[in-house]
C-alpha cells in the first residue's frame, strides 16, 4: 500500500466493498502509469493516437453523443435544508440522496477497474492547497486529472499519515456482466446522472458521465462548489475566474482577474498575445482562482489546477496562439474531428475544413454536412506549464497580488465595452447583475439565451448566492484599504445591427487591460455614469484598428438601462434575501438614469 493514512484506507475498502471493482489500482501518477493507461485505452478502441509526427504523444477521445458538457440539471447541492442550497441550486435531501446514489453505486464497477487517485488542488506544499481523492472506474479520468491536478505520490505525501482530504466518488455507472464488451465511452442514461455535493461532510459523489467537470471532479466540484463552502466559513473566495499578469511598456506589472462564464472567454484572456506594442501577458491560471488576504495585506490569487481544459472550436493561431502552441504535443483532444493524416480540426481552427474528415460522432464528415465536425464544446486537455504564457509566478504558494477584478459576459446588446465600479460594494453590484447568453459549456436546451450569472457562478456556487454576494460584500474588511481591487465590467461580444461584434476582441481586448490598468495606478480620468465609471472618448487606445464604433461600444441607453433595472430588481426579489446593500446601489442606479 501506497499510504499509511487510515482515513483513506478506510474510505477505498469502504468503497471498493460497495463498488465491488474487478480489481483496484493506486495511482502514482508517473509517465509510465499514463503511457501504459494510454496503450491500454488504444488498444480497447477507446483512445486514438494521433500522427507522433504532427501532434506527439498526443491522443483523440470521442464521447458518447449524449455526454458532451456539464450536466446543470443533474448537479445536487445536497445541503440540510433547501434554503441553505438557494434557488440557485438543485437541492435534494442528503439522506435520500445519499440513499439513491448508494443503491446506484452499488456494484456499479463491476468488471472495471477501480482507480485511486490522490491530488492535490493548489501548488504543492502551499498551506491553501487542498488534497482530495477520487475514487474513479474511468481510465480517461485518471490520464486527464494526471494533468489537471498535482497527482499520484506527490499528493499521497502531502496527504501524510493523518493529514484530511475531499473524498471524491466517481463511476461512469456502466458495470460489466461477465463476459460483456465494453463501449468506447461508458456512461449512464441523463436521467441516471449525479453531481451530487453533500456540504455536511464535504464529500463529492458524482455516477454516470465521463465528461469534463462531471467526472474531473477537482475542477468544478471541488475547486468551486466545495471550496465556495469552505471559503465562506475560512473568509476566502474560490471563484470561476483567469488570473493574468500584465506588463505595460514601462515594465510595471498588473496581476488582474477576471470571471467570465463558462465558453466567455478566459482562455483566451488568460494568455492574450497583445496587438499594443510593448505590452505582455503572462498566464497564472485559465478558469479558477482562490483568493484572499495576503501577509502583506492584499486579495492575493492562486491557480488550484495544474493544466487548461479548454475550448478547442474558435482556438486558431490567430485568436489564441499561445493555446495553439501548448497543444502542439501531448495533449488529449476530446471530441474534435480527426484528419485523414491523423491529426486534429475543429471549427475555427484558421484553416478550411478538408474535403474529408471523421466527426466527432466517428463517422466520415465534409464540408457542408448538417452538423459541425467537432462537437462545440469539444475541449483539450493539456499541462499549464506547456504554456508559452505562462508566468513564472504560476507555482507561487502566496499567489499574485491582484488589483484589478474583470467581470463579464457574453451580451450582444445594452452592456458597454467596459465600465468600472465606483467603491467595492459597487463592483459587487456589478458582480451581481452579470448576464451571459447560455453557452455550448452545459448541456440546455436554452442556448443562447441570456441569463444572470452573478460573477459567473451561478452554476458553480455551493450555497445560496444571495449569501456568497453578502460573504463578497464582506470580504472588504479583510483586505487593506489602499490595496482593494477595482472592478471592471466588460462585454466583449456586443454586436452591431448587422449582427457582427463590434469589438474586435481576442488579442486586441488588451487595449482594455491597458485602460483599466491606468485606472488602478490613477493615471487616467473617467466619467460618472449611471454604472459606473466609463472611459472618456479617445481614452481607449483604438490606434490601427481602423473602423470601430466606440460610440455604441461606450453609449448607455436609459431606455434600455431601465429595463434592465427591472429585469434586475426581478432577479433580485425571486434570489430572495439579497444584501439590501445591493438594492440600494440598483436604486441609486436608476435614480442616476432618471436625472
Ligand atoms: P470555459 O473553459 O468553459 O470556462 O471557457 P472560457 O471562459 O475559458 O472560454 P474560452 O476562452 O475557451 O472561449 C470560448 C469561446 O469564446 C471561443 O470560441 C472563443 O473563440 C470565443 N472568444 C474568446 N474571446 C473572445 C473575444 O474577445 N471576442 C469574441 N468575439 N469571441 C471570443
Ligand atoms: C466550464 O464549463 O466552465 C468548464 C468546462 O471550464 S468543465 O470542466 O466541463 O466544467
Ligand atoms: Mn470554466
Amino acid at each position: 500500500m501506497m499510504t499509511k493514512n487510515q482515513k483513506l484506507l478506510s474510505w477505498v475498502k469502504e468503497i471498493e466493498a460497495l463498488c465491488k471493482p474487478d480489481r483496484v489500482k493506486w495511482c502514482d501518477g508517473s509517465q509510465e502509469e499514463y503511457d501504459g493507461l494510454m496503450a491500454q485505452m488504444v488498444a480497447s478502441g477507446a483512445a486514438i493516437k494521433l500522427n507522433e509526427k504532427k501532434r506527439p504523444n498526443s491522443y483523440l477521445f470521442r464521447s458518447h453523443p449524449s455526454d458532451v458538457a456539464r450536466v446543470e440539471d443533474r448537479t445536487f447541492i445536497a445541503s440540510k435544508t433547501k434554503e441553505e442550497a438557494g434557488a440557485n441550486n438543485n437541492w435534494r435531501d442528503p439522506i435520500e440522496l445519499r440513499k439513491t446514489l448508494t443503491e446506484l453505486f452499488d456494484g456499479s464497477m463491476r468488471g472495471r477497474t477501480l482507480y485511486v487517485i490522490p491530488f492535490v488542488m493548489g501548488p504543492l506544499g502551499s498551506p491553501f492547497s487542498i488534497v482530495g481523492v477520487e475514487i474513479t472506474d474511468s481510465p480517461y479520468v485518471v490520464v486527464n486529472m494526471r494533468i489537471m491536478t498535482r497527482m499520484g505520490t506527490a499528493a499521497l505525501d502531502m496527504l501524510g499519515e493523518d493529514g484530511d482530504f475531499i473524498p471524491c466518488l466517481h463511476s461512469v455507472g456502466a458495470p460489466l456482466q461477465p463476459g460483456e464488451e465494453d463501449v468506447a465511452w461508458p456512461c449512464a442514461p441523463i436521467e441516471q446522472k449525479y453531481i451530487a455535493h453533500f456540504p455536511e461532510d464535504l464529500s463529492i459523489w458524482s455516477y454516470g458521465s465521463g465528461y469534463g467537470g462531471n467526472a474531473l471532479l477537482g475542477k468544478k466540484c471541488l475547486a468551486l462548489r466545495i471550496a465556495s463552502l469552505k471559503a465562506r466559513d475560512e473568509g476566502w473566495l474560490a471563484e470561476h475566474m483567469l488570473i493574468l499578469g500584465l506588463t505595460d511598456p514601462k515594465g510595471r506589472k498588473t496581476w488582474l482577474t477576471a470571471a467570465f462564464p463558462s465558453a466567455c472567454g478566459k482562455t483566451n484572456l488568460a494568455m492574450l498575445v497583445p496587438t499594443l506594442p510593448g505590452y505582455k501577458v503572462e498566464t497564472v491560471g485559465d478558469d479558477i482562482a482562490w483568493l484572499r488576504r495576503g501577509k502583506d495585506g492584499s486579495l492575493r490569487a492562486v491557480n488550484p489546477e495544474a493544466g487548461f481544459f479548454g475550448v478547442a472550436p474558435g482556438t486558431s493561431y490567430q485568436s489564441n496562439p499561445n493555446a495553439m502552441y501548448t497543444i502542439e504535443k501531448n495533449t488529449i483532444f476530446t471530441n474534435v474531428a480527426l484528419t485523414d493524416d491523423g491529426d486534429v480540426w475543429w471549427e475555427g481552427i484558421g484553416s478550411p475544413a478538408p474535403d474529408h474528415l471523421i466527426d466527432w460522432h466517428g463517422n466520415d464528415w465534409a464540408p457542408g454536412a448538417d452538423h459541425p465536425a467537432a462537437h462545440p464544446n469539444s475541449r483539450f486537455t493539456v499541462a499549464a506549464a506547456q504554456c508559452p504564457a505562462i508566468s513564472p509566478e504560476w507555482e507561487n504558494p502566496d499567489g499574485v497580488p491582484i488589483s484589478a477584478i474583470l467581470l463579464g459576459g457574453r451580451r450582444p446588446r445594452v452592456v458597454p465595452l467596459v465600465v468600472e465600479g465606483r467603491d467595492w460594494a459597487h463592483g459587487i453590484f456589478l458582480g451581481s447583475i452579470m448576464g451571459s447568453e447560455i453557452t455550448a459549456a452545459a448541456i440546455s436546451d436554452k442556448i443562447g439565451q441570456v441569463r444572470r450569472d452573478p460573477f459567473a457562478m451561478l452554476p458553480f456556487t455551493g450555497y445560496r448566492l444571495s449569501a456568497y454576494l453578502k460573504h463578497w460584500l464582506e470580504m472588504e474588511g479583510r483586505i487593506d484599504k489602499d490595496k482593494l481591487p477595482h472592478f471592471f465590467h466588460v462585454n466583449w461580444f456586443r454586436r452591431g445591427e448587422d449582427g457582427k461584434f463590434l469589438w474586435p476582441g481576442f488579442g486586441d481586448n488588451v487595449r482594455v487591460l491597458e485602460w483599466a490598468a491606468k485606472r488602478v495606478h490613477g493615471e487616467i480620468d473617467a466619467n460618472d455614469s449611471a454604472l459606473g465609471y466609463l472611459p472618456a472618448p479617445g481614452d481607449i487606445n483604438i490606434d490601427g484598428l481602423g473602423e470601430v464604433n466606440m460610440e455604441e461600444l461606450l453609449t448607455l441607453k436609459k431606455d434600455e438601462w431601465l429595463a434592465e433595472a427591472e429585469s434586475i430588481r426581478a432577479y433580485y426579489d425571486k434570489m430572495g434575501e439579497v444584501p439590501q446593500k445591493l438594492y440600494d446601489l440598483l436604486d441609486d442606479m436608476v435614480a442616476r438614469l432618471k436625472k
